[in-house]
């Protein structure tokens, strides 16, 4: 079943949207945890990390390179956190693949 952040990815609903190509999407988180706080997840929908399977390192690893250059474009050249809840326990509230992009100020999430 699709989540709410497929109805972004169709533009079913709003988002700030700040990074789009082929295989992802990035918008700004709507409740913040960091001055930059941005998601970036894959168009495909993969449910959770979980989830992945070999068939997609590919697009796994380009989400990862799309979020560095997110992370230089937002001027973020001092460092910054990228976490993955991944199921209940992990604390994954919308089930599509994303990647919190978070910085801004000084923090460590583990
Ligand atoms: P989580 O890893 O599944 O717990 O994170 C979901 C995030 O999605 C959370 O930070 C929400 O604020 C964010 N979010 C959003 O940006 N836009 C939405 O429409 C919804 C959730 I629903």
């Amino acid at each position: 079943m699709s989540s709410i952040f497929k109805k972004i990815i169709d533009r079913e609903i709003p988002a700030d949207i700040v990074f789009e190509d082929d295989v992802c999407l990035a918008f700004r988180d709507i409740a913040p945890q960091a001055p930059v706080h941005v998601l970036v997840i894959p168009k495909k929908e993969i449910p959770s990390l979980a989830d992945l399977t070999d068939d997609d390192a590919l697009i796994v690893g380009h989400c990862m390179v799309a979020l560095a250059k997110i992370a230089a474009a937002e001027g973020l050249d001092d460092g910054y956190n990228v976490v993955i809840n991944c199921g209940e326990a992990g604390g994954q509230e919308v089930p599509h693949l994303h990647y919190h992009l978070m910085g801004g100020k000084k923090s460590s999430h583990v």
